[in-house]
């Protein structure tokens, strides 16, 4: 079948052996909050933030063993390139819990991440202060808080977490991203949208004042158009971050949950890949609003991957996955998140896009569209299945993961 499908798409000027090569090259930053419901290890106990999991299916991992088994099993079902995406909540504290609170953790609180993680062949470590699920964070506030004493603890959060940063690019040598996300806004109409904004950003300089070495840390900011419970002002939109982060020579980072249903990510890459030499991604999939659905195989996945793929910005844009689902299995969650993703960019390497571009700028409308169609009845599974026996990854994940539902998973009542 693979033969077929070489001729088929040799036909088309498409090379399934570049393709396949160029994808297993690809890192994807796998979030480790699938695993535990984005609840952490540090104590925060229950999610908040505007943020939500719901489910109950069995086997949340509740501890750093538990946590790093799912990991090890989920991602041997993941082809390709791996890099962890972890949260500061996933310090591993020992004697230090209870005695040093988020403004002090250091590299040292992560050093079994970091080796767990190069035990396994991971790419890297991406990281994420968390300024959720904490005490510290008041009515709602972090790095826009009015309040100094709330507002200076998350700044000393940052920028901690920068140096654990740059501690996980110097273990990897492969640089880190650091994503900066605060669910700070209000459920109903402000009197003020300003000087959050002006505290916001001023929190951010003196965040990015640390002194870092920019080779080794990609800073990032995530926007958002709103949470639950904070419906009617984000303190850090889309504007306010793209502004900041284009006079700052920061990143971006696109959720593409965080925006109007309306709205398409895969149209913001392009856009910004005009004006910055790195773009992240928090690949997402919301259903009628936010909600962290599983990533699946969709029409805008597909042209988030092609926006990579054919502006040869697969170096530039850095994928990662957030999304959390405790309704179904945990594994076939993060499993199934991480392959679409997968064949998403592999449907995109499919593609001769210099035919296509021509065909644009001829404005030949009439054969852009039947070509377009054309790519997707073409032996694509054909492909995939070969790029799975390459990588040594069995297709059929389920029944592994069956098996580990019922040997570990199922235990943990
Ligand atoms: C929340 C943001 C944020 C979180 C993670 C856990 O809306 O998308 O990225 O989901 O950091
Ligand atoms: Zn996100």
């Amino acid at each position: 079948m693979y033969e077929h499908a070489k001729k088929a798409y040799a036909a088309y000027g498409v090379d399934t052996e570049k393709a396949i090569a160029a994808l297993g090259a690809i890192p994807i930053s796998v979030h480790c909050w699938q695993g535990d419901d984005v609840i952490g290890l540090d104590g925060g106990g229950s999610l908040s933030g505007g943020i939500q999991t719901t489910g109950n299916y069995v086997g949340r991992a509740r501890d750093f063993d538990e946590l790093t088994a799912d990991i090890e099993k989920a991602f041997s079902l993941m082809p390709g390139k791996k890099r962890l995406n972890l949260h500061a909540s996933y310090a591993v504290l020992g004697g230090d819990a209870g005695k040093v609170d988020r403004d002090g953790y250091k590299p040292e609180h992560f050093a079994k991440w970091a080796a767990f993680a190069k035990n396994l062949g991971f790419d890297g470590i991406d990281f994420n202060p968390t300024m959720f699920s904490h005490a510290m964070v008041k009515d709602g506030l972090t790095l826009s808080s009015p309040d100094e004493s709330v507002r200076k603890f998350w700044v000393a959060h940052c920028r901690a977490c920068i140096k654990i940063s740059e501690y996980f690019a110097s273990e990897f040598g492969t640089p880190a991203l650091m994503n900066i996300w605060i669910p700070d806004g209000f459920k109903d109409v402000p009197a003020d949208r300003l000087t959050p904004r002006l505290r916001l950003k001023k929190s951010l300089d003196e965040i990015l004042s640390v002194g870092y070495d920019r080779s080794k840390v990609t800073v990032a900011v995530e926007s958002k158009v709103f949470g639950i419970g904070v419906e009617s002002y984000t303190v850090g939109s889309n504007e306010f971050y793209q502004n900041y982060a284009a006079k700052n020579g920061i990143c971006c980072l696109l959720d593409n949950g965080h925006y109007h249903p309306l709205e398409y990510v895969s149209d913001k890459i392009p856009a910004l890949l005009t004006f910055y030499d790195t773009v992240a991604l928090h690949v997402t999939r919301g259903v009628r609003w936010d909600s962290d659905h599983v990533v699946l195989l969709e029409d805008e996945l597909k042209e988030i991957a092609k926006e990579i793929v054919r502006n040869g910005a697969t170096e530039k844009v850095k994928i990662g996955l957030d999304y959390f689902d405790a309704s179904i299995n945990r594994l076939s969650a993060w499993v199934t998140g991480q392959r679409s993703m997968q064949k998403a960019l592999l449907y995109a390497l499919l593609i001769n896009h210099d035919e296509l571009k021509k065909l644009q700028d001829a404005s030949d409308f009439t054969a852009l569209m039947v070509r377009q169609e054309e790519y997707k009845t073409l032996p694509f599974g054909a492909v995939w299945d070969e790029y799975l026996r390459r990588e040594k990854i069995s297709a059929d994940y389920l029944s592994e993961i069956r098996k580990y539902e019922s040997d570990v998973l199922s235990a943990r009542k």
